[in-house]
């Protein structure tokens, strides 16, 4: 497998060699690897030359280092693109993946004084709290947590949000969704992040922020969310400015 009269230096063939596992399937996403002085043994070459492969393919993304763990091929991430305003169910769908939720609260309670303001409500409105793990094909993705004000849906139930909730404000209760305005910051996996992504504590997150509009100007929900760090990207297009 490594052949050491090459010309090609032997990380870079031990680096083909472990990307060709990869790309036929012989190592799967979340496979660990042998360690390094096993690999060093069974090539007949020094860890340092097998470090530098790893090195290399962990800088590419395609295997990452768990601390005290061991070195795993990386799982594939979602590409979200940031243009256009779509729901998670939507995303997942037009992926092919069957799309997910857990409720792990739902409540009316009293704003607070940032969502008095975004939604300018009065004295006596409330709003929906509602946190969700979102799920694609039964793994956890995200966990998002939306305020909505009470009086935009006033029937909302644990069993509507059990599906798409777009969808269901939109069909069921004619609500016109327009545009969104949204936030994305680095962050690291708290202990309930963990918990519920399985992840572990202090592992990469982004921390989304989302606050979207009808198509009346009218603000509709605010949404705060984590989503897995090795789960997703987002991409935008970007034209030259003149
Ligand atoms: C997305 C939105 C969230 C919205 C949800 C509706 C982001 C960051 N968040 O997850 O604001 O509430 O979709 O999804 O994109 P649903 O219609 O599948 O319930």
């Amino acid at each position: 497998m490594v052949n050491k009269q090459s010309p090609l230096p032997l990380y870079y063939q031990i680096e083909e060699h472990i990307k060709g596992l990869i790309d036929s399937g012989g190592l799967k996403p979340g496979d660990v690897l042998p360690s390094e002085r096993e690999l060093a043994e069974s090539f007949n070459i020094s860890r340092m030359t097998v470090r530098q492969a790893i090195t290399n393919l962990v800088n590419k993304n395609l295997l990452y280092r768990k601390k005290g763990s061991g070195t795993y091929v990386s799982h594939h991430k979602f590409e979200q693109s940031l243009h256009g305003l779509t729901s998670f169910s939507e995303d997942m769908r037009s992926r092919g993946f069957e799309p997910g939720n857990k409720l792990i609260h739902f409540e009316l309670s009293s704003p607070t004084e940032e969502l008095v303001h975004h939604f300018s409500l009065q004295g006596e409105d409330l709003v929906y709290k509602i946190k969700r793990i979102r799920l694609a094909n039964g793994e956890p993705m995200a966990i998002e947590t939306s305020y909505i004000p009470v009086k935009l849906i006033p029937g909302l139930s644990q069993e509507i949000l059990s599906k798409s909730l777009y969808q269901y404000v939109e069909e069921q209760i004619g609500i016109k969704l327009g545009h969104a305005s949204q936030t994305i910051e680095a962050s690291a996996a708290t202990e309930d992040d963990a918990k519920h992504l399985q992840l572990e504590l202090g592992e990469p997150v982004l921390f989304i922020q989302r606050e979207t509009f009808q198509d009346d100007g009218a603000p509709f929900e605010l949404v705060k969310s984590t989503y897995r760090g090795d789960k997703y990207k987002y991409k935008m297009n970007i034209e030259r400015l003149r």
